[in-house]
């Protein structure tokens, strides 16, 4: 069954979050109505990887949240994750979907229309473009895609589409409005000073949809 994604995608991932943990943000952003989290740690050695994601997901499964793992598929089985997030260097989605299990998600990014069409001929559950617009989250990232990127992802999959990168509280309305079904993001959310506040301004400009008449 196609998953219901919800609009706002929470990525924490530590360097951005201030000096907070990531379990401390994780709690905000429960506490603040956010259902879908990722954990994302580029720069920790596995065994770290997998000590704070194990205590994320506690975190996020005693909130009923959706966590999901970035990267490694081994991890977000090792903790119970409801999913895995895979990029174009990481374990292709069928790969990644046979290590985390039946009923698992697994979300694969794409930064080119045609690495779009391949995610959308996988099994994956939803595709992410992006960035969007530029970001400093990302090492290396590819080229920025734009909203009009967005527009032609969405003409090119029928899955949920997740844009990502750049986004912020004052131009996320617009991604959705591109075609986008959910914005993933990091620094716009998790390195304001006040999280709980950031969240509530996300949510409130994601609630209501233009329609296109
Ligand atoms: N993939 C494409 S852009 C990006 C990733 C992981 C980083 C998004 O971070 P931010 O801070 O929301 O721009
Ligand atoms: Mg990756």
């Amino acid at each position: 069954m196609p998953l219901v994604i919800p609009r706002l995608y929470a990525i924490i991932d530590r360097t951005q979050a201030g000096g907070r943990s990531p379990l401390e943000v994780a709690d905000i952003l429960l506490r603040s109505g956010i259902r879908l989290i990722q954990f994302r740690d580029k720069q920790a050695s596995a065994g770290e990887f997998l000590a704070s994601a194990a205590r994320v997901a506690e975190c996020v499964r005693a909130a009923e949240g959706v966590f999901i793992v970035n990267d490694r598929a081994d991890i977000a089985r090792a903790v119970g994750a409801d999913g895995v997030h895979v990029g174009q260097e990481d374990l292709p989605v069928e790969a990644a979907r046979h290590i985390v299990g039946p009923g698992k998600w697994v979300g694969c990014s794409s930064h080119t229309l045609e690495q779009m069409q391949t995610a959308d001929l996988s099994s994956a559950d939803y595709v992410a473009c992006g960035p969007v617009f530029p970001t400093a989250s990302k090492v290396n990232a590819d080229p920025v895609v734009g909203l009009a990127g967005v527009r032609a992802a969405r003409r090119l999959t029928r899955k949920p589409l997740v844009a990502i990168g750049g986004i912020t509280v004052g131009n996320a309305r617009a991604v959705l409005d591109a075609g986008a079904d959910s914005v993933a993001v990091i620094s716009g959310l998790i390195s304001a000073p006040d999280i709980a506040r950031r969240a509530e301004e996300f949510l409130k400009a994601l609630v209501n949809l233009s329609l296109d008449l």
